[in-house]
Formats: C-alpha cells, sequence, structure tokens
C-alpha cells in the first residue's frame, strides 16, 4: 500500500466534480474472448475514486451544473444524440434487456445507410461489440458529459486544476460511434468547451492505456486542438485500427497529432520518455490549457492491459504534467484494477498538486 500526503499538507487543492449518476450504468456483462465476461467498466470503478480522493482532502468534491446540449452537441452529430437518448425505449419495445450489443458493421464494402430496425442501429453507431449498452446508459453518459463541462468551467473561471470524475469514460467515443465503453466524449467536449469561452489553443494528452481513437478522429483535421498519446501498439492492442506513429493530422490538422505506440509490457523508464517528449511537443504547442484523458490502466496489474506501471509512479506523472505550468484538466477514463484504482488516480493528483506548490 503507497502512501500519499493529504492535500492540506500540499498547500495546493484541486476541485473534484462527481455525480452518483453513473451507478445508472452498471452492466454486468461485456463480450469478451469470445463469449460473455463479467463486465470490468463498472460503478465500483467511480465509488472507490471518490472515496481516495475524500480520504487524501485532494479538495472539495461537488455536482456538476446542468450545461443543456449545446456542449455535447460541438461534438457529437444530433442524430447519434437522439439515438443514445433513444435506443433503451427501442430495445424495451423489441423484447429485449439486461445489455445489448451490436453484431454487424457498415466497414468499407457496405454501406453507411442509416436502418431502422434497432440491431442495425447499434451496429450503424458503434464500432466494436465489447460495449454494453443498458437502460441507464443514457442518464449516465449524460451526467457524465455534464461533469467534464463543470470542471472545464473551472478552468475558465480561474482555476489552475480540476477532476471530472467522470463515468463511463469518453476517449474512444467518436463524433457518432459508441465503443471501448465509451458513449459521450467528455475530454473532447471539455476541450471545445474551453475552446468556446477563451482558449485559443487547447492541448489533449492521452495516458490511458488505449489509444484515443475517438478524440483523435474528433480533431485530427483541427490545428486548434493538438492531441497526444501514450498507449499500447495497435498491432498488438485494442483499438487495433487507430494510433500507429504515422497518424500526425489531416489537412490542416497535420502536426496537431501525435502518437506515441508502446510495446506490450512497457515499463516506466520507457513510458516517462515517451512521456517527456510529448509534454515537449505540449510546451512548443504553448497551449492556453491541458486537458489530461486519465486513464490508469497503465498499471501492472490492471486485468485487461499490458504496461507495468507500478502505485508509485503515479505522483512522480502528476508532477510532471505540472512542470507544464498550465491550466490542466483532468478527465477520468479507464483504468480497471479496482482496488489500487483509488490509490492510483489521487497519486497522479496530489503529485500534481505537490509540484505546483513547488513552482
Ligand atoms: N478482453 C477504456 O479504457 N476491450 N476502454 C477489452 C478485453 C475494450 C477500454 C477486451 C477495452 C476498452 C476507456
Ligand atoms: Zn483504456
Amino acid at each position: 500500500m503507497v502512501r500519499f500526503p493529504r492535500a492540506t499538507d500540499l498547500g495546493a487543492s484541486m476541485l473534484t466534480v462527481y455525480s452518483a449518476d453513473h451507478s445508472a450504468h452498471h452492466p454486468r456483462f461485456e463480450m469478451s474472448d469470445g463469449t460473455l465476461m463479467a463486465a470490468v467498466e463498472i460503478p465500483r470503478r467511480a465509488e472507490i475514486v471518490r472515496e481516495a480522493v475524500a480520504a487524501a482532502g485532494l479538495g472539495p468534491i461537488v455536482a456538476p451544473e446542468p450545461f443543456g446540449t449545446a456542449p455535447v452537441a460541438r461534438v457529437h452529430a444530433a442524430d447519434y444524440l437522439d439515438f443514445l437518448a433513444n435506443v433503451w425505449e427501442r430495445c424495451e419495445a423489441a423484447g429485449r434487456s439486461g445489455e445489448m450489443f451490436p453484431l454487424a458493421w457498415p466497414v468499407p464494402g457496405l454501406r453507411r445507410i442509416r436502418p431502422n430496425d434497432i440491431d442495425g442501429l447499434l451496429g450503424y453507431y458503434s464500432f466494436d461489440a465489447g460495449t454494453p449498452l443498458t437502460s441507464g446508459t443514457w442518464t449516465a453518459a449524460r451526467t457524465s458529459a455534464d461533469i467534464a463541462v463543470t470542471a472545464a468551467d473551472r478552468l475558465v473561471a480561474g482555476a489552475r486544476s480540476a477532476f471530472a470524475l467522470c463515468r463511463p469514460p469518453g476517449h474512444h467515443a467518436g463524433r457518432d460511434l459508441y465503443g471501448g465503453y465509451c458513449f459521450l466524449n467528455n475530454a473532447a467536449i471539455a476541450a471545445e468547451h474551453l475552446r468556446a469561452n477563451g482558449a485559443e489553443r487547447v492541448a489533449i494528452l492521452d495516458i490511458d492505456y488505449h489509444h484515443c481513437n475517438g478524440t483523435q478522429v474528433i480533431f485530427e483535421a483541427r490545428a486548434d486542438v493538438f492531441v497526444a498519446s501514450l498507449h499500447a501498439d495497435p498491432r498488438d492492442e485494442y483499438p487495433y485500427f487507430s494510433g500507429h506513429a504515422d497518424e500526425v493530422g489531416v489537412g490542416d490538422g497535420e502536426g496537431y497529432t501525435a502518437n506515441y505506440p508502446l510495446p506490450l509490457g512497457t515499463r516506466v523508464e520507457a513510458w516517462m520518455a515517451a512521456l517527456d517528449h510529448a509534454l515537449s511537443r505540449i510546451a512548443a504547442y504553448a497551449p492556453d490549457s491541458l486537458v489530461v484523458s486519465l486513464g490508469l490502466d497503465t498499471f501492472e496489474r490492471d486485468p485487461i492491459s499490458k504496461f507495468r506501471l507500478k502505485s508509485a509512479d503515479y505522483p512522480a506523472i502528476g508532477a510532471r504534467l505540472a512542470g507544464l505550468g498550465r491550466p490542466c484538466l483532468f478527465v477520468m477514463e479507464g483504468g480497471y484494477a479496482i482496488e489500487e484504482l483509488g490509490t492510483n488516480t489521487v497519486g497522479v493528483l496530489t503529485g500534481f498538486c505537490s509540484a505546483e506548490r513547488g513552482s
């Protein structure tokens, strides 16, 4: 058990935005390894992080404010939002219950024409079969987005940092696609809120174990949001079809996407070297603020991941992020080693706060 200083000893404190609404999304199963397995993206994740934030005295924990549809609609297509809001009603009408999974997709060679049938719609708006959709998914995802916007709004008001305790996570979700346990792209929605409220340039640094295919595709053609990601090599790991080093942006966005695919088994030394490179790119970009997509599935005992970071490594990561000297919004993404998830998350956040005070 690694112990961290209480934030009262740290000097700096950080606001956390949290809501119990996440528990409306409580899948029992997910498709994995060719069968239905116990779901790993479960309510306990957010609760253990909330408990660790409180125990560490990181700072106040506040409820999200309802920001309405506008911030979400800057990122996601209207028909996709409509689908998510109404999908469960459609499922119930079709006599379905529990978890829903898609089984066919309009991949290249097939036609992307919106079907009427519920199973067709699930495939039309998704890119994997591993993401359970449940009766409470829309409520939870919608509040998760409000959490991100509420926390981003604190940066707009002048805060140096804030923590959006989002669940479900968001970084795999595209403009009109769900997948990877993600439905609404909370980090992208937060970045757009910062852009709409005075930030000229925003950088998103994604340190989740998996590549942020959703965040990348949302911003890849733009120069006003720089997206950098450290992740397992897509040749060997989900999401498989995105996150190679030669993906550097498209058109006006060329040069504003940076990918650091790392081998399975990567340890902290190599991971930190990639982080330093990403941070030097971000420093050169000189963003008004930084959004950190904070996944803790880089941890050595994560049940679905294969990096080897240890609990003692996370405060040092927070300190490096503080070294950028920019206001920083932390947005919760993945991390499935439930017992250590609170310790590891709060490790990054207290590491950031300690270094902020020191600077
Ligand atoms: N057998 C996030 O970390 N597939 N998403 C796992 C395991 C999906 C992870 C399969 C992993 C998605 C936000
Ligand atoms: Zn992940």
